[in-house]
């Protein structure tokens, strides 16, 4: 079997209402969506995204680059075409955006994989359900009322979520403690709450507000301090008893070593793009095995569903709507968990009229 054609897409999503975190301001999700043909009429597709459409077109730079590796090779030998595009960004970096356009061409095969072996990918990773619990996380937003967010929780609630998370990170950090408190409170005990600080904290309010939010029965503090404190983030993690999360920002599973070695947190969420794709997100889950810690994610909910299920040591999916109206078949979500369809690879079906709504 081999890779016959590659198409590439650029699509303007609209998020509901503009989000707000410590660190983002942003209204759309210029998102390239990319799609592998097979000459044994397969399709897989794999996507990567930035939040402004100067940058989406740099990504699309990228993929198109990078598909000259992927053009003619058989999808089934991930791994060593994997490697092939590793090589060939040596010069430019296992970093940054080149990491990310990689991302959307390793998934495809992955998905092009499953698919020629006619196994939906969770199972083809070795997973055996379709479920994995989750959390919401397309809203609580830091720019919200409190009303706002919980008017929000309880609409999270009533569509099956049991966990959300709720950003944070105000310039006043007794601010987002009695916003977190009022919304603990307007909840109840049946939900896990989580916080995503998102490095706005130096380590002494880190320390500090991690004391006060453990009081309100935190699942977990998100990226207290600067992403790349490792040694910061070990001396919060270690002063709280509460959950600490952080890796989303960094980069291929050389960083998610380098946490696990410095005791950073204790749960790390691995991004799909910032991995570099499923080869990297899988690297990145073992070394987690191998030192006996969780292992998360973050966006990307479609295609990181299928490793987390395949991950015995697996917290907590990232339940993120971005590109939810993409699919004919969104997943779907049950009391607390994310339902996988049965189909073979991601096992989603893109939908032509969203397509063409969106096109960039
Ligand atoms: C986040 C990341 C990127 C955009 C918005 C929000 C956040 C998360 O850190 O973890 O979802
Ligand atoms: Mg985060």
């Amino acid at each position: 079997m081999k890779i016959s054609a590659i198409e590439l897409e650029r699509l303007a999503i609209p998020l509901r209402k503009p989000i707000r975190t410590s660190v983002h301001d942003f209204t759309y999700i210029h998102t390239v969506l990319v799609r592998l043909r097979t000459d044994a009429g397969l399709t897989g597709m794999g996507w990567c995204f930035a939040f402004e459409a100067s940058k989406a077109a740099a990504l699309a730079a990228l993929v198109e680059d990078l598909a000259t590796i992927y053009q003619g090779r058989d999808p089934r030998a991930v791994r060593a075409n994997f490697a092939a595009a590793w090589r060939d960004l040596n010069f430019l970096g296992h970093a940054g955006a080149a990491m990310m356009a990689l991302s959307s061409l390793d998934t495809a095969c992955w998905d092009l994989a499953a698919q020629a072996a006619e196994l939906p990918l969770y199972r083809y990773l070795g997973g055996d359900s379709a479920r994995v619990t989750a959390y919401a996380s397309s809203g609580l937003w830091l720019n919200y009322s409190v009303d706002e967010v919980i008017a929000e929780a309880e609409a999270f609630y009533a569509q099956g979520h049991r966990a959300m998370k709720m950003r944070i990170g105000r310039p006043d950090f007794m601010t987002d403690i009695d916003r977190v408190s009022l919304v603990r409170e307007a909840m109840g005990s049946d939900i896990e709450l989580l916080v995503d600080v998102n490095q706005a904290w130096p380590e002494s309010v880190a320390i500090r507000a991690g004391r006060l939010l453990e009081a309100l029965d935190i699942f977990w503090l998100e990226e207290p301090v600067y992403y790349a404190d490792l040694d910061g983030c070990a001396r919060v993690t270690a002063a709280l008893d509460m959950r600490v999360a952080t890796g989303e920002t960094s980069y291929g599973s050389a960083s998610v070593k380098q946490h696990l070695d410095a005791r950073a947190a204790d749960v790390l969420m691995p991004d799909l793009q910032r991995m570099g794709g499923i080869t990297e997100y899988l690297n990145a889950a073992t070394l987690c095995a191998a030192y006996n810690q969780p292992v998360s994610s973050h966006l990307f909910t479609e295609a990181s569903a299928h490793v987390l299920a395949a991950q015995p040591h697996a917290l907590m999916l990232e339940h993120m709507e971005w590109w939810e109206e993409l699919f004919e078949n969104p997943l779907a979500v049950e009391e607390g968990q994310v339902v996988m369809s049965d189909r073979p690879g991601l096992g989603l079906t893109l939908s032509v009229k969203a397509l063409t709504q969106f096109a960039a």
